[in-house]
């Protein structure tokens, strides 16, 4: 039986607004497969009379750390999904960026007897000791957003498909450059952290695609998804590369900007029918509205808000519900100019996918996160 704090209050439980498993939103979609095995272990967890008692759920999150606005949003969704007035008694740790802050945030959960423990993996290895420890304990573990590439022993992951949001944008560029008659790329890649599956997967997805066009990827390196990284990279790009590339990837929204600002610095243009096309990934809302503007050429979202999928992961399992072992966020790409509709490319899936891209208006920009 886990530990519970019962409530100052009497607390009504998420269970009504339960996700069937397999419902998805307009923002998600479920693979097939499900995971038994967790639910039958939540169950003996004494789950039947937590809700009776009106206890609260105890949830630990070791999230990424604070390195950008994706990462703000994502911390700001899990923290009200999983508020005390919503039955949960969320012990939320900042892991900085470092791995072995975060590996010793969730040996400090098990040893705190957590109901459920949230994960946001830094890295995507070196995680199958630690889950065998949570499963030892009798821990259900749910990952959100990155993932976990050396183990499965977790009950379920809430996130995106990096691979094809790096294809996407490759294939973006390909038919965008077509457009405006542009035949020679020649291209700076700034990546995000080093060995996260966002940075792995974006990655791949885009050199495939400049792979098969043969183009020129003169440098790639590691902007660990802040505006400083973004700047400092920058910075030494535009004096390594001066005068040879147009066409710049930055990997998320916040080394962009530190880009911008290293780009003018240097008296680089960027943007639509500039030096250097500017391609970023997220969409956040400042992201947008450069896009907007047209300093930033292409924006692929990244969906952060996923506190409420997860909460309703919990609740599945708290009721003994099977749950979707992977959740995945759809994701719209937005662009600068309607000189394209939409793009069409095989996905990490094998599948031939048509989607459409959506040119940013001001409704658009400010609806984001
Ligand atoms: C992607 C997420 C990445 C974002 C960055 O899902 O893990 O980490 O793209 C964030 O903004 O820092």
């Amino acid at each position: 039986m886990k530990k519970r704090i019962v409530a100052g209050m009497l607390v009504s439980l998420m269970a009504a607004s339960m996700v069937a498993c397999g419902g998805a939103s307009d923002t998600a979609s479920t693979d097939t497969t499900s995971d038994t095995a967790a639910a039958e272990t939540t169950e003996d967890a004494g789950s039947d009379d937590a809700a009776a008692s009106g206890d609260l759920i105890t949830v630990g999150f070791a999230q990424v750390g604070h390195e950008s606005d994706w990462r703000t949003a994502s911390t700001n969704s899990v923290q009200a999904a999983f508020s005390e007035e919503n039955g949960y008694d969320l012990q939320f740790v900042d892991c900085d960026n470092d791995s072995a802050t975060q590996i010793e945030a969730v040996r400090q959960f098990i040893q705190d007897d957590v109901d459920y423990i949230v994960i946001d993996p830094i890295v995507s290895t070196g995680w199958d000791t630690v889950l065998t420890e949570c499963e030892d304990a009798g821990i259900p573990v749910i990952v959100i957003d990155r993932t976990i590439d050396d183990s499965d022993k977790y009950v379920s992951w809430v996130g995106s498909e990096f691979m094809n949001e790096g294809l996407a944008a490759g294939t973006w560029l390909k038919d965008y450059a077509a457009a405006k008659g542009i035949s020679d790329l020649n291209i700076l890649v700034i990546e995000g952290s080093n060995g996260s599956s966002a940075q792995i997967g974006r990655t791949d997805g885009f050199k495939k695609i400049a792979d098969a066009e043969g183009w020129t990827i003169l440098d790639s390196q590691d902007g660990d998804f802040t505006q400083d990284g973004g700047q400092q990279v920058m910075e030494s790009y535009c004096k390594s590369y001066e005068g040879k590339f147009n066409v710049v990837v930055c990997q998320n929204d916040n080394e962009a900007f530190g880009a911008m600002d290293a780009m003018k610095a240097a008296g680089v243009s960027y943007g639509v029918d500039k030096d250097v096309i500017l391609i970023s990934f997220d969409a956040c809302k400042a992201g947008l509205e450069y896009v907007e503007s047209g300093d930033i050429n292409a924006d692929f979202m990244c969906y952060p808000l996923q506190g409420e999928y997860c909460a309703d992961i919990v609740q599945q399992l708290e009721s003994g519900a099977t749950v979707a072992k992977q959740t995945f966020m759809t994701e719209p790409w937005y662009v600068a100019e309607d000189i394209l509709s939409s793009i069409t490319y095989t996905n990490n899936a094998g599948e031939e996918v048509t989607e459409d891209l959506v040119v940013v208006t001001d409704a658009a920009s400010q609806a984001s996160y």
